[in-house]
């Protein structure tokens, strides 16, 4: 017999690095994220801390359910409105005989705002970005069809909370729909609106009240709904990192329950019901490990807040596909951008998921468009096998890492959230958006300069685009369906009923406002003690509006009442300074444009003066804060307008502050009726000479009208801020030499 071989000797860790080191000629192979996390290229068990357990037990690190998508799969559940109702619910009807699962509810800007669709502040936004809902009778045509004790339905709604929540409660009512058998979402969270959503009506304080009133309300009578989603999407979308979308969202839910809490309300009564939801991008694995460190962040801070049952501590979350991560340019590289999200959302373990459509930045989906964002989830849901195994990446070396450098640099921005009074005081105080405006600087700038890649954008870019067909929403019609539907339901009303409810609403806005919790070392306090029963349903603001909403008063009156009370809130937008400048500081088009700016000082005799304007009610602010920001590094004197002006505002500011041009940011798709009507304004004012540019979602079908209007350039999705200063350089008269773009 030959004698046995010897056996070869393992390779270490240190062979490995040599060989690595070897291949790549000793480059770095460190990748820091914008987390501030330094990802190695190779992950091996020395790297894996702890061991995740099991799914279904705490703390859930592997998922909230024992068998997760092997006993049921997440929900499809795509987010979606536009018009009327009529339109609206056709169109769900449509997704769900498509195999859609759960319906997720798009108000438009106007019914967000708490106006009524006949509001002359609103004249750009109805229908527009969402349905337009004014009455009762709009939700029941809404969800005509659709049984609502079988149907769950997400309701995207944080302003005017109050009278969507009764109207849903009201037109269930009206199917014969016991409110206890309503099952849904609302979502009911304001502090992400402070800081970046911006759809608030009322006040930081009041708004508070709100919603502890709707957890009061819903944890007694809708034992099935889900009482609010706390949300980090938006703060992706705004531009914040993975690692503050994720401890903004975890510290915003400690702060709604500290609220619930001193509100009277028993942690476990109300914990059971709070949901998330949370943005999925591009990077792939930190997505992943993200919705698992918000797991065991939220079982951590539950514990510490001194929930015992451990259906308190459980995050279930909804999840999006991320909306900036899509591109107006070569659309159909959105398809796959969005079933690597989709993935990403379904390894991390998400329960529910909408995925975007590919014509995301431009419009809201089309029936094709949506057909293939549905199809995207149901291929693999029903064709890959990929539901078959619960966590299929638990173990990993990499994914278990990455968790736990989530759960500690999110812990430690949160324990600061704590250490400074919690997340009310933090938005109050403004630093968490500043963080969020300030990472989306910094992304810009890194984009622009090529640095992070987006195909088809700054890499690889066509040379001609081919035009897509998209929807569009006559919102002049729109309008005037609803105001005519607003008449007859005044016309057909008891008109002496409705004021009696009203006055109902208004009184209890006045009473018993929500106790404001005490910081104390790790436990929430109930300040306040339970109120007696008949108390609790007279101040109860929902309970209210519930009988407003059945004497059919319009979303707009309810809104009102309340805000007789509480007041209407307006923030000034404070751009961030010197982040993009800051990465173009030895950049040679950077300061030729500079020069530019001193040449153009010198011509007028002061500073050339940008008005970047947000009409309407488009709160979406990430595009004309930048744009601000950018501007000021360049050593332009900006002025950066509030949210919400009318056209007409928008001139007299643009007038008083004698501006040479305004920026018109639109995201919401009223750029076809305001854009011009500011021009006609400015015209007006006899100051025809102030030149109007237009930025943000416009689709390439609608330039040519506004050109007509007046406008001097326009900036869709994807525009390079470098290239788009050297336009504004030659609109304001200056010489500039034209540049070989690198795009
Ligand atoms: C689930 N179930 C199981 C199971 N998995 N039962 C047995 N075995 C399994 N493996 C049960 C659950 O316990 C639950 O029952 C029921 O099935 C439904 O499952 P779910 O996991 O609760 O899913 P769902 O009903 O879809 O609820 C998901 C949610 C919810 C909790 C995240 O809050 C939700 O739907 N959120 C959606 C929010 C949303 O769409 N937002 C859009 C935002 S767009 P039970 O009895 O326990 O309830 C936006 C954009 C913008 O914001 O800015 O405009
Ligand atoms: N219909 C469908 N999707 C919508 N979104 C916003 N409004 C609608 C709507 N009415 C999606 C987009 C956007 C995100 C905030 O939600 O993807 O980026």
């Amino acid at each position: 017999m030959p004698p046995a071989p010897e056996p070869t000797p393992q390779p270490g860790l240190a062979d490995w690095q040599a060989a690595a080191a070897k291949e790549v000629k000793g480059k770095d192979l460190i990748w820091q994220t914008p987390e501030g996390i330094a990802v190695k290229p190779l992950y091996t068990a020395a790297d894996a801390p702890v061991d995740p357990g099991l799914p279904g037990f705490a703390p859930f690190t592997r998922g909230v359910r024992a068998s997760m998508y092997a006993g049921r799969p997440w929900t499809i559940r795509q987010y979606a409105g536009f018009s009327t109702a009529e339109e609206s619910n056709a169109f769900y009807r449509r997704n769900l005989a498509a195999g859609q699962k759960g319906l997720s509810v798009a108000f438009d800007l106007a019914t967000h705002r708490g106006y009524d669709s006949d509001h002359p502040r609103v004249t750009g936004d109805v229908g527009k970005a969402g349905v337009a809902i004014d009455t009762v009778e709009d939700m029941k045509i809404l969800f005509d069809g659709i049984p609502l004790d079988q149907m769950s339905v997400s309701m995207t709604m944080n302003g005017a909370v109050i009278p969507i929540l009764a109207f849903f409660i009201v037109a269930g009512e009206e199917q014969g729909v016991d409110r206890k058998l309503l099952d849904g979402t609302i979502q009911n969270d304001i502090l992400k609106e402070f800081m970046v959503r911006n759809t608030y009506i009322y006040p930081p304080e009041p708004s508070m009240r709100i919603i502890s009133d709707i957890f009061g309300y819903t944890s007694r009578e809708m034992p099935k709904f889900n009482s609010i989603s706390i949300s980090g999407y938006h703060m992706q979308e705004a531009g914040a990192t993975q690692l503050h979308e994720l401890a903004f969202t975890i510290a915003d839910g400690m702060e709604y329950v500290k609220y619930g809490v001193a509100s009277g309300l028993d942690i476990d009564k109300f914990a059971g019901r709070l949901s998330f939801f949370f943005a999925i991008g591009m990077n792939f694995f930190m997505e992943i490990a993200k919705l698992r460190a918000a797991r065991v962040l939220w079982h951590r801070a539950m514990t510490q807040l001194g929930a015992q049952d451990e259906r308190s501590k459980m995050l279930r979350t909804h999840c999006q596909t991320s909306g900036v991560s899509l591109t107006e340019q070569d659309p159909y590289n959105n398809v796959m951008r969005t079933t690597i999200e989709a993935m990403a959302a379904m390894l991390g373990g998400t329960q529910s998921l909408h995925t975007n459509a590919l014509d995301e930045a431009i419009a809201l989906p089309t029936d094709f468009s949506a057909r293939i964002a549905r199809n995207t989830q149901i291929v693999i849901q029903e064709e890959t096998g990929m539901t078959k195994v619960v966590d299929p990446l638990g173990g990993s070396y990499y994914v278990e890492s990455l968790t736990q450098s989530l759960v500690d640099g999110a812990w430690e921005i949160i324990e600061r959230v704590q250490a400074e009074g919690g997340m009310a005081k933090a938005v109050a105080a403004g630093w968490p958006k500043a963080m969020i405006e300030e990472a989306s600087a910094a992304r810009a700038a890194r984009v622009d300069r090529g640095e992070d890649v987006i195909v088809g954008v700054n890499k690889y870019r066509k040379d001609g685009e081919d035009p897509i067909d998209i929807l569009d929403v006559d919102n002049v019609a729109v309008r005037e369906a609803q105001i005519r539907r607003i008449e007859r339901v005044k016309a057909s009303r008891d008109e002496a009923a409705c004021r009696v409810a009203l006055d109902a609403l208004r009184e209890a806005a006045r009473m018993a406002p929500a106790v404001r919790p005490e910081p104390v070392e790790g436990q929430a306090q109930g300040l306040r003690q339970a109120q007696p029963e008949r108390d609790w349903e007279q101040s109860n603001l929902l309970a209210r509006a519930v009988d407003c909403a059945r004497a059919r008063a319009t979303l707009g009156e309810i809104s009102n009442a309340m805000e007789d009370v509480f007041g209407r809130f307006g923030t000034q937008p404070t751009p961030v300074k010197g982040i993009y400048g800051g990465a173009y500081a030895d950049d040679a088009r950077w300061l030729r444009l500079e020069d530019g700016v001193a040449a153009t000082e010198r011509r007028l005799g002061r500073k050339p003066r940008m008005l970047v304007a947000k009409m309407g009610q488009d709160g979406h602010d990430r595009g004309a804060n930048l744009v601000s920001s950018m501007f000021g590094d360049l050593g332009f004197e900006v002025v950066p307008g509030p949210l919400f002006q009318t056209p007409r505002e928008a001139a007299t500011l643009a007038v008083e502050k004698d501006v040479d041009v305004v920026g018109a940011s639109s995201l919401a798709a009223g750029h076809k009726t305001l854009i011009p009507e500011l021009i006609a304004h400015l015209r007006d004012a006899g100051r025809a000479d102030i030149k109007v540019i237009a930025g943000g979602v416009i689709p390439a079908q609608d330039y040519q009208g506004l050109r007509d209007a007046g406008v001097q350039a326009i900036f869709g999705p994807g525009t390079n801020l470098i290239t788009a200063a050297e336009d504004v350089l030659r609109l304001l008269g200056h010489n500039m030499p034209p540049q070989d773009s690198p795009e």
